[in-house]
């Protein structure tokens, strides 16, 4: 497993202290509650594993190869009071010292999480980027018997002590970037803080009524700030069907595109507009009626997005089957019919998005359908927001399968102010047993290469470093 190791020995201290709430600065830092993380044994460099991946209460907790299974990842839940739960990802159950023993070698299993203290490990620094994991009700420390380096050597506590069998790493792993099931995230980065406007996925056909705002310093530590707008309460021409929202910001108010349409008769997408004084809602439907109604032109009236100039004109790009690109009036909420120019590169089918970067114009779209693991990411340059656009470019975003990762697309593209760091943020099938309704949003790196073009993104199941 290609791991990012790098980042341990700097993140682990900081997350030692954030989580045990001992340093207010270092809980500004980066890790904190919610972070997923592979327990490795320093040792053996082998990651704690629910034996078989089973989500059975009681199942041991073993030492083995690393892999990308959820069944080695723990998700860290801070307390509040110096210690966390360890759930582990595949089954959502507790890091438990069996029977709430406190003797040298009880066995260490998975159980549904009870706030029991023997299901409550403090993080301590061990040095050189290594912590001891210690139970709270027995003060004994996770432990790897013997020291032995085999695959399946089940893990116990003992008493603590300086071996190294008892140090820990903990290897960050930042994807998904949000829990749970969202797609066709928008990032953007408003005064250093990055914000994630996703669909909030997992519903046949797309139903969902509801759009959230998550927020990050760092890319990797995201902030669920729940409900922004639901078309079920908030907008009238729409209560279904709550699509891909784009964002942009302008003398202070927030505007939030997005697509609906109704459940009952007309099913067609409108194309909508909304509006707060925060980036985090709540929003208000800004027209009471549509933007772009369904049919005023080609294809659906979805998937909107906006670039905004350095002179502070600001673009909207929306469409599926073709691409649609218009210049937005100073108020963000109308725009000039005849203005509207169309875009159809070949392959084209939604998701459009543009960023600028040293003069060049970068038009991005996705490609195939959503429901298809070729769902894929392509893109053309201009020399203006609206073009002229070269011939298609490339592709810079697909599926691997080595990895499992599949139905890569519908992204979107921010840039780390005040340097040449770009982050992609694209949804994927949800693994594992996802598809085109069951979508995990992504983050990864995006690099230009040094002739302009856009290098092909590796899709990771680690993720990032926090930046
Ligand atoms: O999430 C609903 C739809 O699926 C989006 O509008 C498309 O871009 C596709 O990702």
């Amino acid at each position: 497993m290609p791991r990012i190791r790098s980042i341990c020995s700097a993140l682990v201290l900081a997350l030692a202290i954030a989580l045990s709430g001992a340093s207010p600065a270092a809980a500004d830092h980066h890790l904190t509650d919610g972070t997923s993380v592979n327990l490795i044994a320093f040792h053996s460099d082998k990651c704690a594993d629910v034996i078989s991946a089973s989500t059975a209460d009681g199942a041991e907790i073993a030492q083995y190869d690393c892999n990308d299974g959820l069944n080695q990842l723990w998700r860290m839940n801070d307390l509040g009071d110096g210690y966390v739960e360890l759930t582990a990802r595949h089954s959502d159950k507790c890091l438990d010292v069996t029977s709430a023993s406190d003797s040298n070698g009880a066995k260490v299993i998975q159980w549904t999480c009870n706030g029991g203290a023997n299901q409550q490990w403090q993080i301590q620094d061990a040095g050189n980027g290594q912590v001891q994991l210690i139970a709270r009700h027995s003060d004994k420390c996770l432990d790897v018997p013997s020291s032995s380096t085999d695959n399946g050597a089940r893990l116990q506590q003992w008493d603590c002590h300086t071996g190294d069998n008892q140090k820990w790493e903990l290897n960050l792993v930042s994807n998904p970037a949000l829990p749970g099931l969202f797609a066709d995230p928008n990032i953007v980065v408003f005064d250093d803080t990055y914000y994630l406007y996703p669909t909030t996925d997992g519903f046949a056909g797309w139903s969902g009524t509801q759009y959230r705002a998550f927020s990050s310093t760092d890319l990797v530590n995201w902030t669920d700030h729940g409900v922004i707008l639901d078309l079920a309460t908030d907008v009238s021409w729409a209560d279904n069907s709550a699509w891909a929202p784009g964002i942009a910001e302008k003398n202070g108010k927030y505007y939030f595109y997005f697509s609906g349409g109704l459940a009952s008769g007309n099913t067609a997408k409108h194309l909508g507009v909304a509006v707060s004084d925060s980036p985090t809602g709540p929003f208000t439907d800004a027209l009471g009626e549509p933007l772009v109604p369904a049919g005023t032109y080609s294809g659906q009236a979805i998937d909107p997005a906006v670039y905004t100039d350095d002179d502070g004109q600001s673009y909207l790009y929306w469409g599926n089957g073709q691409a649609q690109q218009v210049p937005l009036n100073e108020d963000m909420i109308s725009f000039d019919p005849d203005q509207v120019a169309i875009y159809d590169p070949p392959g084209y089918n939604e998701g459009a998005f543009v960023v600028e970067r040293d003069g060049t114009y970068y038009f991005m779209w996705s490609e195939n359908d959503t429901r298809s693991e070729d769902y894929r990411v392509a893109y053309a340059t201009g020399s203006s927001p609206t073009g002229p656009w070269s011939d298609r470019v490339g592709v810079i975003l697909q599926k691997d399968l080595s990895q499992g990762i599949k139905g890569t697309g519908h992204h979107s593209v921010v840039q780390v102010p005040g340097t040449d760091d770009w982050y992609i943020a694209y949804h994927r099938f949800a693994i594992p047993d996802g598809d085109g309704t069951h979508r995990e949003t992504m983050i990864d790196r995006l690099y230009f290469e040094p002739d302009g073009s856009i290098r092909p993104v590796v899709p990771t199941l680690e993720g990032i470093a926090p930046i």
